[in-house]
């Protein structure tokens, strides 16, 4: 790639993650009113450079799907912060009509296959997306996130043993932010580094640095290659932090304090704001700019969602157990 183009790129994965934050931060607060958003939400914050930088490894028609931790994933994909806002506001504008919320955004247009708020139940959906693309002879690439938590679910495994014994064009990539809502990983694995779940399915298996966007973008590009050229699925565990609680009702109380002041010297905002500083590339102005582009992009998300109308009554039951769209069967 020419250097331009990777200074380029570079700005933008900072902007998308400037974007998750300051989106995800409106997003608190409105959920904090009480009288807005419904259901869970868990914020993605301190998580960015994982999403950010695997985007930047991949095309924009490669599948992407991911657990109910979903907002970062759709941002970094393209899709509205306003109709990621609406979404969360159960509004009609909604990436899913109103009727998914926070852990079910979709959008199908670019690629990104779901938001699934139940552990482990997307893997097989993944490994079908990936037996798609090798039957039809496309060379589209299954990028398939997940937490620590769903290693142990019976359906892991049967996603990852036939993704293996098929030679899938899959990537399964574990975010591990070390905790399963309250349980830090070591006391729900036998393994000690989870990189090693993927030796029993005999795929190639590496671990990423998630606190570093760059680290993330090339670890994964060489990856996202070969399994273009040469369909086989790959294990990646991206070591990460989630800087807030579980779901918004989870203060964190399972954390110290030592442990999230390490972290948050961490930052992976802050991580690539100084590379690219340090290289001449960045200045305060620029970066101030940015961020102020970003709060902008998110307050105006709230007045969007906030205007937009609700989903009309009889929507209650589309697209749930039948495929019916107003009591009719859907075409699409
Ligand atoms: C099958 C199933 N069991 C339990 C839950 C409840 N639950 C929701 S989130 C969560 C923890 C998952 O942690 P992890 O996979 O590490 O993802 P993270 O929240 O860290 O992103 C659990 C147990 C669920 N959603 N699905
Ligand atoms: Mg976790």
């Amino acid at each position: 790639m020419h250097k331009s183009s990777v200074v380029e790129q570079e700005l933008g994965m900072l902007s998308q993650m400037l974007l998750i934050r300051r989106f995800e931060e409106r997003a608190a607060q409105q959920y904090q009113r009480g009288d807005r958003i419904g259901g869970f939400c868990h914020l993605y914050i301190g998580q960015e450079a994982v999403v950010a930088g695997s985007v930047a490894a991949t095309r924009p028609d490669d599948y992407l799907i991911t657990a109910y931790r979903d907002h970062g994933h759709a941002l970094a994909r393209g899709t509205s912060a306003d109709s990621c806002m609406a979404e969360l506001f159960g509004k009609a504008t909604g990436c899913s009509k109103g009727l998914g919320g926070s852990m079910h955004y979709f959008d199908k247009e670019r690629s990104m296959m779901g938001g699934h708020a139940i552990i482990g139940q997307h893997l097989p959906l993944a490994t079908g997306f990936a037996f798609a693309s090798k039957y039809r002879n496309e060379d589209r690439v299954t990028l398939c996130y997940m937490g620590d938590g769903a290693i142990n679910i019976g359906a892991f495994h049967e996603a990852l043993n036939m993704a293996g014994l098929y030679k899938l064009p899959v990537i399964f990539i574990c975010e591990n932010n070390f905790f399963s809502m309250g349980t830090h990983a070591h006391r729900s694995n036998p393994l000690k580094e989870i990189v090693n779940r993927g030796k029993g399915y005999d795929m190639p298996s590496v671990v990423i640095d998630g606190m570093d966007a760059r680290a993330v973008r090339d670890g994964l590009r060489p990856i996202v290659e070969t399994v273009r050229t040469t369909p086989q699925p790959y294990w990646v565990e991206i070591r990460t932090y989630r800087y807030r609680g579980h779901s918004m009702s989870d203060p964190g109380l399972y954390r110290t304090k030592e442990e999230l002041d390490k972290y948050k010297d961490l930052d992976p905002i802050a991580k690539l704001a100084k590379q690219l500083t340090d290289e001449g590339t960045l200045t305060q102005e620029k970066y101030d700019a940015m961020d102020t582009e970003a709060k902008d992009i998110a307050t105006a998300s709230v007045k969007f969602a906030e205007e937009s109308p609700e989903p009309p009554l009889e929507a209650l039951y589309d697209y749930t157990f039948v495929n019916t769209v107003n009591g009719q069967p859907a075409t699409a």
